[in-house]
C-alpha cells in the first residue's frame, strides 16, 4: 500500500504548471537530508551510486546493488509515500531483464523507474567523448511495454539519449513520441550542452497535450527552476548529482584542513556535530525502545 501511495503521490507531483524537484542521493542518509531540505522526491542516481563505490557509471555495479540501495533508502524514509524516482540505467539488459527487474524495484519502494535508450553496458551521459550508442526505437518500445506490463502503479519514465548521442532534435522527438506510444508516463530528455538552447528547443517543440517532460539540468545550471516552469512542459526537475558533489567538496576541504592545521580544532565549527549525527541515526527512537523494553 505504501508503495502504491508513493506512485500516486508522484503522479500528482508531475504538474507541468509546478514541476516537482527531486534531489539525487546515494544512500539513506543523503536521501533523508534531501527530504528534510524540502525536495519533493528522491532521485536514486546511478551516477551517485557508482561514484560512492569509486567506479565509473558504466553498468559496472550489479543490479542487486542498485536494488538494495533503493530498498535501504525507502525503508529509511519516515514518510512512506515520499517518492523515489529510481535510475535503472538501461534496465540491465534487454526487455527480458526489464520484465525481471520491474516487480523487484516496485517491491523495494520505487514510485517510478527511469529507463534509458542506450545499449547495455552504458557509459555516463556526461562523460566527454563517451560511448553513446542507442538501441533501435523498436527495441526500446519493447522494453517500455515490458515494464508497463509488469506494474499497474509504478510510473515508467522513458529517457532518450538522442541529444546526448548527437542525433539531433528531430530524432529526439521521434524517439520520445514513439516511447509515449509504447506506454511511457513521462519522457526524460537529457542534454549535456553547456547552454540551455538545445533543451529549450526540444521543450518548445514538445506538444502541449503530451506527457510531462523530465529535465536534469546538470550541464546547463543557468536555467533556473522558474525558467523551466515557464515552459509549461516539464513535470519533474532532477538535481542529478548534487549530493555526491557536495560531499566530495566538503570532505576534501575538511580532510585537507585537518592535516594542514595539525589537529581537529580548526574544522569543528564547519562540520556537523556528533549529536546531529545521533539524531540522523534515529537515536530518539532507540531511546524509546530502551525505555520501553530493555530490562
Ligand atoms: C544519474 O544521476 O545517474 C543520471 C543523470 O543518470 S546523468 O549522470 O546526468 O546521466
Ligand atoms: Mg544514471
Amino acid at each position: 500500500m505504501a508503495r502504491q501511495a508513493s506512485a500516486v503521490a508522484l503522479r500528482k507531483l508531475l504538474n507541468k504548471s509546478k514541476p516537482a524537484i527531486a534531489m539525487a542521493s546515494h544512500n539513506p542518509l543523503s536521501a533523508n537530508l534531501a527530504a528534510e531540505a524540502g525536495f519533493n522526491a528522491i532521485w536514486v542516481s546511478g551516477f551517485e551510486l557508482s561514484a560512492s563505490y569509486a567506479v565509473p557509471d558504466a553498468s559496472l555495479l550489479p543490479m542487486s546493488t542498485h536494488l538494495e540501495m533503493t530498498r535501504s533508502i525507502a525503508e529509511s524514509l519516515a514518510d512512506k509515500s515520499f517518492p523515489l524516482v529510481v535510475d535503472v540505467d538501461t534496465g540491465f539488459g534487454n526487455a527480458i531483464n526489464v520484465a525481471y527487474i520491474i516487480p523487484r524495484f516496485e517491491a523495494a519502494g520505487a514510485a517510478a523507474v527511469v529507463i534509458e535508450d542506450k545499449h547495455f553496458p552504458k557509459d555516463s551521459s556526461l562523460r566527454t567523448n563517451g560511448r553513446q550508442v542507442l538501441v533501435t526505437i523498436e527495441e526500446f518500445q519493447g522494453k517500455i511495454a515490458a515494464a508497463k506490463a509488469k506494474s499497474d502503479s509504478m510510473l515508467i519514465i522513458a529517457r532518450t539519449e538522442a541529444l546526448i548521442a548527437g542525433l539531433g532534435q528531430e530524432e529526439a522527438q521521434r524517439r520520445a513520441l514513439a516511447y509515449v506510444e509504447a506506454g511511457a508516463d513521462a519522457i526524460l530528455i537529457h542534454s549535456k550542452q553547456l547552454t540551455p538552447e538545445e533543451i529549450l528547443s526540444f521543450c518548445r517543440s514538445w506538444p502541449d497535450e503530451q506527457v510531462p517532460l523530465v529535465l536534469v539540468p546538470t550541464s546547463y545550471p543557468q536555467l533556473s527552476f522558474t525558467d523551466i516552469t515557464a515552459l509549461g512542459k516539464v513535470g519533474l526537475i532532477i538535481c542529478g548529482n548534487h549530493a555526491i558533489r557536495a560531499s566530495v567538496a566538503s570532505m576534501r576541504n575538511v580532510f585537507g584542513r585537518i592535516l594542514k592545521d595539525d589537529g581537529l580544532a580548526g574544522v569543528e565549527e564547519d562540520i556537523a556535530s556528533v549529536s546531529e549525527i545521533f539524531e540522523l541515526q534515529g537515536d530518539s527512537a532507540m531511546r524509546k525502545l530502551e525505555k520501553d523494553y530493555l530490562r
